[in-house]
């Protein structure tokens, strides 16, 4: 195959020997069972570029997942003297491959590999979506080695012609290569937010525009965004478009015309424009605002009724019967107005239709926040100041959560400093009007599922909101007995963050959310959602289940400094994701009544 021969790479890439095969943050393994693990994933990447037996490509990931998977350090296997070949998926061959890598940190036959591979052609793998086979079928066809080269090619229009490639992924690929490797990921919602607000505060000052909407995944609340849609009402759709395209952040105009343009900004993010005549507005708000999923099932409903929905309008014939407000839309399909953080296709037409859609929790029905950080742990600001910025966002209550002592890197509390804390919330309340700083921690959760403070330190407190916060390397079985306990401690009233994902950074620990989701119901323990934007952990699916087992949710903002308190408000967004109502809350509650639900 024409790699073998290939030109010895230009622009003097350095080769990555990790870049290829970033897995995100699976390394809870013993760090050298992970290191073998992604010799092979990288080996099985480079393979497969060549266009090796795809037998051979496929023994290499297995034999990763096994090392995944593997209790106990390969070195100490070794040993013991035990025969790797015995493990699931690894012969003769692998095992030695293994303990090479296991005794020197290298594998020759990878070095060979790589050393016959255009690094630059092996990089083309850290760019988001351009897995192995599509780079053999990149160099192939197009003779693509370097980023530059693929670029051109994405350019010139060649990409989309490749069987299987498409218009839509050449256009992807141009982003990421234009923005950086992040560009083509997913945002954050709250990263997201700043773009949006201000977008659409200027396209409303653009010709004739009477509404601006950011409707898709970012009206939804989804905790990630592909991309942005605007709606637009205006009459004149070509104007609102050259609007958009000469706003100084736009880095590339895609496509422009009457009604739709796309355009990608300096921070890589894609912004979609649609704009209709007002009377449309409505129809294309659904349109554009639910999940595809959700959009095809309206179509259908309409459709079985003798109706026809576009982003135009319902039609009956030529008639337009609805179109100027999502209320008139829905309506004239026989359904209550369904809020976009439903519009999944999860059950919310079928409610919509019987009228069992939830009473969704909303930002005003939140009363107190329960977890919050000061500058005695990892907080920014003192006790004071997030208890007065809690008072002005108009809480009656507000838990200071500071970390205990097992999380070191955190500063946690020890029961010396913990009482401390306690007696400055006392003389805090004590001069406070309007306000109740409860006294809390946010208490490790040891390997074991005890708690990091002892009974007669725990009793002293208002609430304990329980976390792990180490060994997220414990099996399944282990992770969920240690949450478990946790919540068989009769102080815990909440466990924290209970994946303990990072978004875009650290997947949750293997742990079994079902179990946990029953017992926090049988022993009346909260389960949060974690209002930081890089958390939102529980997620609305997570979140929903707890909700349909009968369980409490809290909604915690995290914060460590005082602006971080208005974080809450995405977590309120992750609840109404969840179908999650006031009563399901325990900070919808007054102090007194929390109080009194809590105790067990
Ligand atoms: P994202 O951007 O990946 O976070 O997710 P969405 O849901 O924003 O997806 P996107 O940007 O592809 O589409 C935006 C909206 O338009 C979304 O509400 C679905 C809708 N939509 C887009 N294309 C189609 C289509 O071909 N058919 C239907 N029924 N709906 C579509
Ligand atoms: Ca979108
Ligand atoms: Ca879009």
């Amino acid at each position: 195959m024409t790699l073998l021969n290939a030109p010895p790479a230009r622009g003097g890439d350095s080769l990555a020997p990790q870049g290829l095969i970033a897995r995100g943050a699976g390394a809870q393994m013993a760090a050298q069972n992970a290191d073998i693990a992604r010799t092979f994933r990288r080996m099985a990447d480079l393979l497969e570029i060549e266009d090796a037996n795809p037998f051979r490509v496929r023994a290499y990931r297995r034999a990763a997942e096994t090392l995944d998977d593997l209790a106990e350090p390969v070195a100490r296997l070794l040993a013991r003297g035990a025969d790797l070949s015995d493990l699931p998926g690894v012969g003769e061959d692998l095992a030695g491959k293994i303990a090479e890598i296991s005794r020197t940190g290298r594998l020759a036959a990878l070095e060979a590999v790589e050393a016959r591979t255009p690094s630059a052609l092996a990089q083309l793998g850290t760019i988001p979506g351009l897995g192995p086979r599509r780079i053999r079928a990149l160099h192939e066809r197009l003779g693509v080695v370097t980023a530059a080269d693929l670029k051109q090619a994405c350019l010139d229009g060649r990409v989309r012609r490749i069987p299987h490639f498409g218009r839509a992924f050449e256009t992807r690929l141009l982003t990421a290569l234009r923005g950086g490797a992040a560009a083509a990921a997913r945002r954050r919602l709250a990263e997201a937010e700043d773009d949006a607000h201000s977008l659409q505060a200027r396209l409303e000052r653009a010709p004739g525009v009477a509404r601006v909407v950011v409707a898709g995944s970012f009206r939804r609340r989804q905790e990630t965004v592909g991309d942005l849609d605007l709606v637009v009402a205006a009459p004149n759709g070509t104007a609102v478009g050259d609007a958009l395209a000469a706003f100084e952040e736009v880095a590339t105009v895609m496509a422009k015309g009457p009604t739709r343009t796309s355009v990608v900004l300096a921070s890589g993010l894609q912004v979609d424009l649609r704009v209709v005549q007002p009377d449309s507005f409505g129809a294309a708000l659904v349109y554009f605002t639910g999940s595809r999923s959700h959009t095809i099932a309206l179509r259908e409903r309409a459709k079985a009724r003798g109706l026809k929905l576009n982003e135009y309008g319902v039609f009956r014939g030529d008639t337009r019967i609805a179109g100027r407000t999502e209320e008139d839309v829905y309506e004239a399909l026989g359904l209550a107005f369904i809020p976009p953080e439903l519009c999944e296709d999860r059950g919310e037409i079928a409610a919509g239709a019987q009228g069992r859609l939830p009473r969704l929790i909303a930002l005003s029905d939140i009363r107190g926040d329960l977890h919050v950080h000061t500058d005695a742990s990892d907080g920014r600001e003192s006790l004071d100041a997030m208890v007065l910025a809690a008072r002005a966002r108009g809480y009656g209550y507000v838990a200071i959560t500071d970390h205990s002592a097992h999380a070191r890197v955190a500063h946690g509390l020890d029961v010396t400093r913990l009482s401390a804390q306690l007696d400055a919330i006392d003389r805090l309340n004590a001069r406070l009007q309007g306000i109740v700083a409860l006294k809390a921690s946010e208490v490790d959760i040891l390997k074991d599922g005890r708690l990091d403070l002892p009974d007669e330190a725990l009793a002293r407190l208002d609430l304990v909101v329980a976390a792990i916060h180490s060994d997220f390397g414990l099996s399944r079985g282990e992770q969920t007995r240690r949450l478990l306990r946790a919540m068989d401690h009769p102080r815990v009233s909440i466990i924290a963050h209970p994946t303990g994902r990072l978004l875009g950074a650290r997947e949750g620990y293997a742990v079994d959310m079902d179990a946990v989701i029953a017992h926090a119901r049988n022993r009346g323990c909260a389960l949060e959602i974690n209002a930081h934007p890089s958390r939102l952990d529980l997620n609305d699916i997570q979140a929903r289940a707890a909700k349909s087992a009968g369980a409490r949710l809290s909604i915690g903002s995290d914060a460590h400094t005082s602006l971080g308190l208005g974080h809450m408000r995405l977590g309120v967004d992750q609840a109404r994701r969840a179908w999650i109502e006031p009563q399901n809350t325990l900070n919808t509650r007054s102090w007194p009544e929390l109080k009194a639900l809590i105790a067990r």
